[in-house]
């Protein structure tokens, strides 16, 4: 008999709401759930894969452990012993900063990776934490935390309901937004432009964005902050400047602050660094400011750059300046119904910056972590404090960070490496012991991270398709960090579950703790602190205090999750800075200022590689599968035909592609997009 159940996609940030139906413990169909209220019926061809993911025979289903060079299958127990065995006396010796925390950008899409993580985190004890996000979004969250105090309080084009929209270095077509949880980018682009709306791009490609668009200006790569300077420095010079309502949340002086760094940045002076003339920038300009409701947003082009924090700062600053800023049709923020930040009560206590500092590089830490790009430097510079061990939880660095052969050397050269993962890949072959995750489709799930992000308030939630015979990834955490702790990870899970929430629960006033405990019940796992999230969030039941409220077993009984409607203004109930306003110019941006005057003085390279995303891959992985694998090749190197000529390369030709950092030689397409 066939069956049907709705699912969170786990792939991307989008977070489509899915229909798969199963029948006799199979995938027979997966279908956008049209009754979505997030995502409609929409769906792409990488959650159509998930049946050939849960079906792969490649995916790992049993624990491995390298025996004289070859992985061999262990049972649950003997994995974890031989960590025990191995990975303990090297902490002991050398001390919790010798071990690596690596965090993979799918730890953001599973429930228990992300709300156990933490708990491993906190168990190692190491400055020596590197997670996707420092590959490309970490400058929008420090612009975020600079200017609003919290780390996910970015504020999101009000798509729906704006008139002029202008993304800057972002491909939501294809990407299906990032920070931006906005499910059928093409359909809202298309009901935009339906209402009269407009949409600029600002990209060096004429991406599937551009070609949506009304206007696409080609900017010269990295030319980004001088084009976003010279924006604000027209507002200024035409008196177009009208923040309205948010001059009153606006940090004293800030706007004169702003005023004079973009002062030395008039378009002329510009042009020639964005490759773009001096007219079409005043124009914009003058659009953004005369548009009843613009939203201005800027994503993974804009951050994977020198300025990537200045980008993402100034790019809020746009908004502000046009009034645009936390209202209907502008940017707005999201009010996540659980664990953020930015909802709880009361004053800001701002966000610290650089408390430790990488050993080799001397680099400081932001949001708890340091660059991806350092581990290899830490692992393979000797002296005190040199990594020897590292854990990854759904990482391929080897592949998706910068440098990858160092990264390479790297891992082959610890003493020790442990993975949690679903595939022997470019990374995890280096590993000493494998614990599998069950494959997406046996666990539950809970979006935290991007209800945070979303272009609608909602809360939604998955339940397992299948049971699974794996050990689910929070009950991997839970042991391997009472393990690290000295405590008895053998215990009974439910033991350690509950010591676990009861972490949680310091959160809640004392005398409440006992009842509440009470009340979340026994079923171990993440639906309990996600029940008590959702119950003291903003929309909370607050355990009968607000008897409309959410809890956890109302989202459960509704189909698709609940919608909680568009998103409302939040200011300035949202800003958590110490001084309780937006702190439009911080001191870490005014001091880019002299750096940004340099870069503006220098020759642009004649060169320059940006990268791109298709539609069948996904970041590192996903690509073995076959409805995605097929289709042309897509690992090419697209040429405008002027520089093709110049270098004397023709359409199929393989060209070399060199940098500091390695070779790579890959078949050359011409394309006038470029
Ligand atoms: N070549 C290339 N490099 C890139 C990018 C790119 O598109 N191409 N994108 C960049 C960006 S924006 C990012 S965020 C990073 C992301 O790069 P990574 O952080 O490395 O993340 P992914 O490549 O998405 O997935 C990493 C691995 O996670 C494992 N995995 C998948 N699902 C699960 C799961 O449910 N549990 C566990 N434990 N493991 C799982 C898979 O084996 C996969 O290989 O890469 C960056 N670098
Ligand atoms: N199909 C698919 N979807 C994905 C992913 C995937 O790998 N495949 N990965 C997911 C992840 S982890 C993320 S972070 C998101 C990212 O999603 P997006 O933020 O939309 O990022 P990209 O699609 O990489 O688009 C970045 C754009 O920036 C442009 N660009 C490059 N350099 C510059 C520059 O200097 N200035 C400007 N203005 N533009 C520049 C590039 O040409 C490119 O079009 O996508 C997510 N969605
Ligand atoms: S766009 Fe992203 S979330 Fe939506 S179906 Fe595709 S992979 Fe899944
Ligand atoms: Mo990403």
């Amino acid at each position: 008999m066939t069956q049907g159940h709705y699912r969170i996609c786990p792939l991307c940030e989008a977070a489509c709401g899915l229909r798969i139906e199963t029948e006799a413990g199979r995938v027979t169909r997966i279908r956008g759930a049209e009754d979505d209220p997030f995502s409609r019926g929409y769906l792409c061809p990488k959650a159509v894969a998930l049946k050939e993911l849960h079906e792969d025979p490649d995916r790992l289903r049993q624990p491995l452990v390298k025996r004289g060079g070859r992985f061999v299958e262990v049972d649950w127990d003997e994995a974890l012993a031989e960590v025990e065995a191995r990975l303990l006396p090297i902490r002991a010796a050398h001390g919790p900063d010798s071990v690596a925390l690596l965090l993979g950008n799918p730890v953001v899409h599973r429930v228990g990776l992300f709300g156990y993580g933490p708990r491993l985190a906190r168990a190692l004890g190491t400055r020596n934490v590197f997670s996707a996000s420092t590959l490309d979004q970490m400058p929008r969250q420090l612009a975020s935390a600079l200017l609003y105090g919290s780390w996910l309080s970015t504020p999101l084009p009000d798509i729906d309901r704006t008139e002029l929209l202008l993304v800057i270095g972002a491909n939501p077509m294809v990407s299906n937004g990032s920070m931006w949880t906005v499910p059928d980018y093409r359909g809202r682009a298309k009901a935009l432009r339906a209402r009269g709306g407009r949409i600029v791009v600002v990209d060096p490609r004429r991406t599937e964005t551009a070609e949506a668009a009304d206007r696409h200006l080609a900017i010269r790569p990295g030319g980004d902050p001088f084009l976003l300077a010279a924006l604000l420095h027209t507002l200024f010079a035409e008196g177009l400047v009208q923040p309205g309502r948010l001059n009153e949340w606006l940090a004293a002086g800030s706007v004169e602050a702003l005023h004079d760094f973009v002062a030395p940045y008039p378009p002329e002076r510009v042009a020639e660094a964005c490759g773009l003339p001096a007219e079409a920038i005043r124009l914009l300009a003058r659009e953004l400011a005369a548009a009843p409701r613009a939203a201005v947003y800027g994503r993974f082009g804009t951050c994977t750059q020198r300025f990537g924090t200045l980008n993402s700062g100034l790019i809020d600053a746009l908004n502000i300046l046009t009034g645009n800023l936390d209202r209907e049709g502008g940017v707005m923020f999201t009010q996540a119904p659980a664990f953020a930040a930015n909802t709880l009560p009361g004053p800001g206590k701002g966000v610290r910056l650089g408390r430790r500092h990488s050993r080799v590089s001397s680099a400081p830490e932001v949001m708890g972590e340091l660059p991806m790009t350092l581990f290899a430097e830490e692992a393979l510079t000797p002296g005190p404090g040199q990594l020897r061990a590292a854990i990854t939880v759904a990482s391929n660095a080897v592949l998706s960070a910068p440098g990858g052969a160092r990264l390479d050397a790297a891992f082959a050269g610890l003493d020790f490496m442990l993975s949690l993962d679903v595939y022997v890949n470019a990374t995890t072959r280096h590993a000493d012991v494998i614990l599998p995750d069950p494959s997406p489709l046996e666990v539950p799930h809970y979006d935290i991270a991007f209800s945070q992000l979303a272009h609608r308030n909602a809360a939604r939630w998955s339940e397992a398709l299948f049971d699974s015979p794996q050990v689910q990834d929070w009950q991997w955490l839970l042991r391997l960090s009472a393990m690290l702790q000295g405590q008895d990870w053998r215990a009974p899970l439910a033991q350690l579950d509950d010591a676990f929430l009861t972490e949680q629960l310091a959160a809640v006033p004392e005398a409440q703790r006992t009842a509440v405990r009470a009340l979340l019940g026994d079923e171990p796992g993440p639906a309990r602190w996600v029940d008590l999230a959702l119950r003291f969030g903003p929309y909370g039941d607050r355990f009968g205090l607000h008897p409309q409220g959410l809890n956890l077993a109302k989202v459960r009984a509704a189909p698709t999750g609940i919608d909680l409607g568009p998103l409302q203004p939040r200011l300035p109930e949202m800003l958590k800075t110490t001084s309780g306003r937006i702190e439009l110019m911080p001191p870490e941006l005014l001091a880019e200022g002299e750096a940004l005057a340099q870069a503006l003085g220098a020759a642009p390279p004649e060169l320059v590689v940006v990268g791109r995303r298709e539609v069948r891959n996904n970041n590192s992985w996903m690509h073995n599968l076959p409805l995605l694998a097929k289709g042309p090749e897509r690992c090419t190197l697209r040429v405008h035909p002027a520089d093709a000529a110049r270098a004397g390369l023709a359409e199929g030709d393989w060209a070399w592609l060199r940098s500091a950092h390695g070779a790579l030689r890959v078949p050359v397409q011409l394309s006038d997009t470029l």
